[in-house]
């Protein structure tokens, strides 16, 4: 797979591509055009787009997980059956990245097997614990809200299945977001226990969210790149201001206070000013050094191969078929 090193350096085999073809492709692409699945593209914008929609299929599937967790713990059954819901939106989330992978050449289970081996990356967020049910809270609000920030200018990435993935997965993470929000206004409209766990789960899920973006321009190997094939429209940084800008309002309304002594209006550039993530911290967990890495992925690992039966049996039942409507025929 087409991945960078933690140096930031790039382990892409270069491939020399005609010039008339990448001309008129990178024409295309500065005109807003959608490429699709058997459109001309050079073989770096392929693997980009491979590297890019497999990781974030594969988030939105270990995303499952931390909040998997809750379900029989939901405090009602109002809350249990919007986290259900909710978390079923993920899976399905998982599922339309997949298949737009699957439209660059590349199997659902060479994806999986990149996973499970350590191969492919998923977003960082999902190696925290979720300890109480504010963590619920904080991550429909933070989390689904930092994805929103992200996938929102993803609806205009420059290939055709996965800017279509995004439209619908979009709306879903909206609701995510809001109803992630409305746990933390009722937990700090309840009880000083209630409002102190929601604060807990602030200063727990503040960070990792920031990390959520990614690196920093100045050491994101990627993103001029991906910013010239429009398959990103924001930075890193830009996307994170954003994300921090909308959040501290939103925070301050319902009373929480974010963990960051650094962060302060700034009228000049009318957006906050805010601390430096601790990013040792965030490229350990990249490493797969994160607080529940091993038993994320363990459960993924479990999860497929409790399965195998499921698969060979719509195999088998798929090959039945098949060969009974030639015998038929
Ligand atoms: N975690 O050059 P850069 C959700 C890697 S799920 C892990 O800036 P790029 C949800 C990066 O991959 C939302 N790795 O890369 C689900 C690269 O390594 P490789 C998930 C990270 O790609 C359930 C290296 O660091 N969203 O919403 O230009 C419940 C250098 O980075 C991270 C997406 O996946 C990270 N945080 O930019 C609730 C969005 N950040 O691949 C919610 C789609 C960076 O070269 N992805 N790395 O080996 C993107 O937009 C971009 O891939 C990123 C990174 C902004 C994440």
């Amino acid at each position: 797979m087409y991945t960078t090193d933690l140096t930031g350096k790039k382990q892409a085999e270069t491939v020399a591509e005609d010039p008339k073809k990448l001309a008129a492709f990178e024409a295309r692409v500065a005109n807003d055009e959608f490429i699709e699945p058997k459109d001309w593209m050079p073989e770096a914008y392929r693997k980009t787009l491979i590297r890019q929609i497999s990781q974030h299929a594969h988030s939105e599937i270990v995303g499952m997980l931390p909040e998997g967790n809750w379900i029989t713990r939901a405090p009602n059954l109002r809350r249990k059956a919007i986290l259900i819901a909710k978390v079923q939106d993920e899976g399905g989330h998982g599922l339309y990245l997949y298949s737009a992978a699957e439209t660059l050449g590349i199997s659902r289970d060479e994806m999986t097997e990149a996973l499970h081996a350590g191969k492919a990356k998923y977003s960082t967020i999902f190696n925290y614990p979720t300890l109480t049910w504010a963590d619920i809270g904080a991550i429909g609000w933070l989390v689904d809200g930092a994805a929103i920030m992200n996938q929102v200018p993803l609806q205009r990435t420059s290939y055709g299945p996965y800017a279509r993935a995004m439209v619908r997965i979009c709306k879903e993470e909206s609701f995510h977001q809001r109803q992630g929000y409305e746990i933390m206004m009722a937990m700090m409209a309840g009880t000083p226990d209630q409002q102190r766990m929601a604060q807990d789960a602030m200063n727990r899920w503040w960070w990792p969210a920031l990390m959520m973006f990614g690196p920093p321009d100045d050491r994101s190997p990627n993103t001029e790149q991906s910013l010239r094939w429009r398959i990103k429209r924001e930075t890193n940084d830009e996307l994170r201001q954003k994300f921090v800008d909308i959040t501290t309002p939103q925070a301050e309304a319902i009373g929480l206070k974010v963990p960051d002594p650094a962060l302060k209006w700034n009228a000049k550039r009318g957006s906050y000013d805010f601390g430096e993530v601790d990013w040792e911290e965030f490229y350990a967990v990249v490493r797969g050094e994160g607080p529940v890495a091993k038993e994320r992925m363990q459960a993924r690992v479990n999860a497929w191969e409790d399965g195998a039966w499921v698969r060979d049996a719509a195999r088998a039942h798929a090959e039945k078929r098949a060969s009974a409507k030639v015998a038929a025929e």
